[in-house]
């Protein structure tokens, strides 16, 4: 009842046209407005965007640049505090912003609640992690001196964000680049500058500065490769895929300036390994919420379920059960498990995969449709059995999982070829042995393993989230080691005699 009353305010808040532009102190507006329609019908307009031209690129890199001393110099916890109120007007304004979720990116409601709790969780936790390590630390000092450890902000950071978590990634990279005392250039994804800009607005009402947070919508060659390979970034925080990741990391080298860093989340191959000890209903109940939820569209999702022979036809007759079960449809519907895919060109790159399965592998299910979904991004969630991994060519971000069968002595070579694919993000593991799940965790490569439950929906803080080789750089996201990658290390060595020089004329060694 809670949710439907959420729902109702949702589509309540559907209303007017949503504007996105360059938010720029100084740039005048400028480029044409470009139409956003509703993935889930693409005949409807959602709102439209503006597009940033070089000359507006260049305003907000100088912006930039004048504006960080300044807010490196705000105390942490100032800037903390910030975040805080960003974190509570957004908690007070939940059913605009899911609304936006999900007619922009076509985000159910649970998942839009999801994003906007997780884009809430991500500001405070943040937050809380300048205060804690922006407090100086007193290093051994012996007589005579005191030595203290800062962390202060590296300068210029660009924040490059998915359409897949538009507003919790994108609210995430944000935050702890601006926790950490750096001024930002947000660049969101293509198909989702609407809830960019809206969580822009929301910061600069919270009390962020408009130089310090500017916002830069545009297609990846004009706007993303113009500020990654300028000199005047110290540093890119990126989701998306490993491609564009290497790309960004080839400007930033290619820069007569200092070594910039680099934080990248990219993709994943993700496997679900189930021995037949592991419980079928538990087992696909899982497998269904980890490859469907989101429509797939989670860099965390399972694309490979790995099941022991034993129990490999039970389980596969459940799948196709349970998979009969979901209703695709309007993501504005309480009723709906699986919304559309983000847009045509994700679209036509999922039929092409169905048709090459056609040919190549056995299908298990296909989920019903109806009429609904007629004018918009959808591809029904579907099962195919494979016999090899190589049969997957690259990672199919979308409804679409494979299994694949095993025998009782083939578990370590299993889980060497799911590390042979070089991905390494997340595993799920499905025993009842402890032998075998502490085999298979001591040997996966991946970044985030998850046992007898589905293997999606990271808790900030709770389970710090990314991967290993293809799948990032680290550190993860919503853990203890991200904030201080957005900051730079000062040492601090002080004469403390009353003389002022320095303690012993004579220095040793
Ligand atoms: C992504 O899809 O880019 O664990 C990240 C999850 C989310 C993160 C997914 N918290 O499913």
């Amino acid at each position: 009842a809670q949710l439907r009353a959420l729902a109702d305010q949702i589509n309540a808040a559907v209303t007017g046209d949503w504007t996105a532009a360059p938010l720029v102190p100084g740039a005048s507006a400028s480029g044409t407005k470009i139409a956003v329609t509703n993935p889930a019908d693409r005949r409807q307009t959602v709102g439209h965007w503006q597009a940033a031209d070089s000359a507006t690129v260049e305003q907000a890199l100088q912006n930039a640049v004048a504006a960080q001393p300044a807010w490196d110099a705000t105390p942490a916890a100032s800037r903390a505090a910030i975040l805080e109120h960003a974190a509570a007007l957004l908690e007070a304004r939940m059913p605009a912003y899911i609304a936006l979720c999900t007619k922009e990116a076509g985000k159910t409601i649970p998942d839009g609640v999801a994003e906007v709790r997780e884009a809430v969780d991500f500001l405070r936790y943040y937050a809380g992690q300048a205060r804690k390590h922006f407090a100086p630390e007193a290093l051994p000092s012996p007589t005579g001196e005191s030595n203290t450890l800062q962390l202060a902000g590296r300068g210029v950071f660009v924040c490059i964000s998915p359409w897949n978590f538009p507003l919790a990634i994108f609210m995430g990279q944000v935050a702890a680049a601006l926790a950490a005392g750096n001024s930002v250039i947000a660049k969101p994804a293509e198909q989702t500058n609407l809830v960019g800009y809206a969580a822009v607005k929301l910061l600069h009402e919270a009390g962020i500065p408009e130089a310090v947070l500017q916002f830069l919508p545009g297609d990846g060659a004009t706007v993303g490769a113009a500020l990654t390979r300028d000199p005047r970034v110290a540093g890119v925080a990126f989701t998306g895929s490993t491609d564009t990741a290497r790309a960004i990391n080839r400007a930033m080298a290619a820069r007569d300036a200092a070594i910039g860093v680099l934080i990248a989340e990219t993709g994943g191959q993700n496997a679900l390994i189930a021995d037949s000890s592991s419980l079928p209903e538990q087992l696909v109940k899982d497998a269904v919420s980890s490859a469907f939820t989101s429509a797939g569209q989670r860099c965390s999702a399972a694309r490979v379920l790995f099941v022991q022979d034993d129990i490999a036809d039970k389980v596969v007759h459940m799948l196709a059960g349970a998979m009969a079960e979901l209703k695709v449809g309007d993501p504005g519907l309480l009723s709906t498990d699986v919304g559309p895919v983000i847009d045509t060109d994700a679209l036509a790159l999922l039929e092409d995969h169905a048709a090459r399965m056609a040919k190549e592998a056995k299908q298990i299910a296909v989920a019903t449709t109806d009429d609904s979904v007629a004018h918009g991004s959808f591809f029904a969630p579907r099962a195919w059995e494979l016999t090899s991994l190589s049969q997957l060519t690259r990672e199919n971000f979308g409804p679409a999982l494979h299994v694949i069968r095993w025998k009782a002595n083939q578990l370590d070579q299993v889980v060497d070829t799911i590390n042979a694919t070089g991905f390494g993000l997340t595993l799920g593991i499905h025993s009842r042995i402890d032998e075998t799940i502490d085999r298979i965790v001591q040997r996966a490569k991946v970044g985030n393993i998850y046992v007898n439950r589905n293997q999606i929906g990271a808790v900030v803080g709770v389970q710090p989230f990314g991967g290993q080789n293809l799948s990032g750089t680290g550190p993860k996201a919503g853990g203890p080691h991200y904030l201080p990658r957005f900051a730079t290390e000062k040492t601090v060595t002080v004469n403390t005699t009353a003389a002022g020089g320095n303690a012993s004329l004579l220095t040793l060694g």
